[in-house]
């Protein structure tokens, strides 16, 4: 129905426009026509030592094998630095607003250069080279940009882990990683709640035990919490770093060197290191970000992401760097110290562009429209959100009362395997429709295919894949090429398989519906069902489990657990489950609602049937459908009263 719903081009987004609807239609056809000519022409958005003369290499065919761009040589850093500081030394790179302060921090391209040279040379007096993994564990403060630039710079691998994850789940990533170095903090502020960072790291690095690489651990002081330094490990970070050279010799690297590794959830299984290239990532970057978000002299974009998930690191530091832009941080969260604060930021900061999650929308919605309007906003031109499904209520009001009708809505669709934006608006070029993530940017061959790997054509539902390479694709799973061919490459040879489910109208816009596999999408962070039933089933009193997502007003999604004792004498508490999850995965991802049942609803091969648990959980009993392919249909019956008994 809302297919029908166009939002035109506003006059003021038709003005600041990159591209007319022709300009567009002509790139996307040139862009089909002539794949590795465009790609070419595109990589030279970014800096480079030698300049590519191939586009892409290599098969999503058998053995999968992709490259681009395999004959240049670049530097991240001096992409996104240097190659600047000629025309914009003095122009700010970087502002880094800290929660709990009036002023912020602000980095001019020159400055950025020191900081990122000086952590670069003290890097590599600690011994790290090319190739070499470093570990990053830090809240949004300038030092996290400034360590992934610093390893880009001696051509190490940067491995960004995310603040809320326990100790268990970081030493499994520093063991599979076989980081050298760890930087991080000793907390992190999430309003007056205090994540002992350093405290978390130390317990890490004990679990990690004997088959841990790291041997020097940077400290950031973020705050005056005490925290233990482990003598001839744990290093003061500005003690020492403040000391080096601000200037670095960057490390040439060739396109397909690795740039860096971010762990994400699958559908199986432990959480995945994903790896990206430095060449193809770098031009991904600057277009996908050159496209949606137009940065122009003066614009201030703040993506809210947490530097540890792909939209921080594309949209918060290599796309809008690479670009020249100015790129903002804040290390607080929306409603804190009071509602309001992340409108106090944009006016004081006049932030020109505001890039967020539709979790932090319908939040921000519930406080009203009052609070956004004693706001002066006006400095906004373009609004921007990723990471989940965004329903055309919270874009209405995005669109309404944030951006005041002016400021064009880029829902964009993208994963952490594709590095960047797939599916998004080229803003002033397209009509908009609210709750679609609109078209295939222009070289992005987006298809969709039937449960069989049939491919589509024209109106439709079914399976959201990509035909063709692009140059920001992942190209492997860490040290598990086999896993990321199976994954990905196996549902339809020669097609990449996103997990995602769409459908696309008459008029070619795209619809995602959600997953298709069991990942979900919890206030944008993806966690795999799999990975909390292991957790969950690690505990010997639990015979089995099940875990599934259910929709939930403002996360998007919610987690709950079915959890089966071994025998009646195997007592058990929800609350007992929700830790063994918190202490296994982080905090973050600690289910919603814990059932302890006597059994679950299965088919007569004894698979657990999901789909019903889904239905049960979100209280849609009316709806169960046909239960006669479950091997015991009053198992059913018991479940709706365990459940439902508890309201
Ligand atoms: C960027 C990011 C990827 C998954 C993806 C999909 C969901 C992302 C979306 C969206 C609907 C959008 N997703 N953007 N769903 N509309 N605009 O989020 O990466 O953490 O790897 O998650 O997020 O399901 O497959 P990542």
């Amino acid at each position: 129905m809302s297919d029908h719903i166009h939002i035109p081009v506003h006059p003021q987004a038709a003005e600041n426009a990159l591209l007319t609807p022709s300009q567009l239609q002509a790139m996307t056809r040139r862009a089909h026509r002539d794949p590795d000519g465009f790609w070419l022409d595109q990589a030279e958005r970014i800096h480079w030592h030698s300049p590519p003369t191939q586009g892409f290499s290599g098969s999503l065919q058998d053995n999968v094998s992709i490259g681009w761009y395999r004959d240049g040589t670049l530097n991240a850093s001096v992409s996104c630095i240097d190659s600047h500081l000629w025309d914009r030394a003095d122009q700010v790179a970087l502002i880094s607003h800290r929660e709990g302060t009036d002023e912020a921090e602000k980095l001019t391209y020159r400055m950025l250069h020191e900081r990122v040279c000086r952590l670069a040379n003290a890097l590599q007096h600690l011994g790290v080279s090319r190739g070499d993994r470093v570990a990053i564990s830090l809240p949004m403060v300038s030092e996290a940009p400034i360590a992934m630039l610093a390893c880009a710079r001696i051509g190490a691998v940067h491995v960004v882990l995310f603040g809320g994850l326990s100790a268990e789940a970081i030493a499994e990533r520093l063991n599979d990683s076989g980081a050298r170095v760890v930087i991080t903090a000793n907390e992190i502020c999430r309003g007056t709640k205090r994540v002992p960072l350093k405290q978390i790291m130390d317990e890490a690095l004990d679990k990690a035990g004997s088959d841990c690489a790291v041997d020097s651990v940077l400290v950031l002081r973020t705050t005056d919490a005490p925290f233990a330094m482990l003598p001839g490990r744990d290093i003061d970070f500005h003690d020492f770093v403040d000391w080096f050279e601000p200037d670095c010799t960057p490390e040439i690297m060739n396109a397909e060197d690795p740039l860096f590794l971010l762990y994400t959830s699958g559908s199986t299984g432990k959480p995945k290191a994903v790896v990206h290239s430095t060449g193809g990532y770098m031009v991904w970057a600057a277009y996908t970000m050159g496209m949606v978000y137009t940065h122009r002299p003066n614009d201030v974009l703040w993506c809210t992401a947490d530097v540890a998930w792909i939209t921080g690191h594309t949209s918060v530091v290599y796309g809008p760097l690479a670009n020249g832009g100015t790129t903002m941080i804040f290390d607080g969260l929306p409603s804190y110290p009071q509602p309001g604060r992340w409108w106090d930021l944009i006016e004081q900061h006049k932030v020109t562009m505001l890039f967020t999650a539709p979790t932090a929308i319908r939040s921000l919605m519930r406080e009203g429209d009052d609070l956004v309007n004693r706001h002066d906003l006006s400095s906004l031109r373009l609004l921007g959100t990723a990471g989940e499904p965004i329903s055309p209520d919270a874009w209405m009001w995005y669109h309404d009362v944030v951006g005041k009708g002016r400021c064009p809505v880029v829902d964009t669709w993208w994963q952490t395997e594709t590095a960047g934006i797939m599916l998004g608006p080229i803003p002033g070029a397209q009509n908009l429709k609210p709750g679609s993530a609109t078209m295939p940017l222009p070289g992005v061959s987006m298809v969709l295919t039937d449960t069989q790997g049939n491919v589509i054509d024209g109106a439709g539902e079914g399976c959201l894949c990509v035909a063709r390479s692009w140059p920001g694709q992942a190209r492997t799973l860490w040290k598990d090429h086999a896993r990321f061919q199976q994954t990905y490459f196996t549902f339809s040879p020669g097609l990449y398989f996103t997990g995602d489910g769409a459908r696309r109208d008459a008029d070619g816009y795209y619809w995602i519906t959600g997953r298709m596999d069991d990942v979900i999408n919890i206030s944008g962070h993806r966690i795999g069902t799999a990975e909390v039933e292991e957790a969950v089933g690690t505990d010997k009193r639990i015979a089995e489990c099940a875990a599934v997502g259910v929709p939930h007003p403002v996360k998007g999604q919610a987690l709950v657990v079915f959890a089966i004792p071994r025998t009646s004498q195997h007592s058990i508490t929800p609350e007992e489950i929700t830790r063994q999850v918190s202490l296994a995965i982080g905090r973050y991802a600690a289910p919603d609602e814990v059932f302890i049942v006597p059994d679950l609803p299965r088919t007569r091969s004894g698979k657990i049937v999901r789909r019903l648990l889904r239905k049960i959980a979100s209280g849609e009993i009316d709806t169960l459908g046909d239960l006669s392919m479950l091997s015991d249909a009053d198992s059913v019956g018991m479940l709706i009263n365990t459940v439902w008994k508890k309201e």
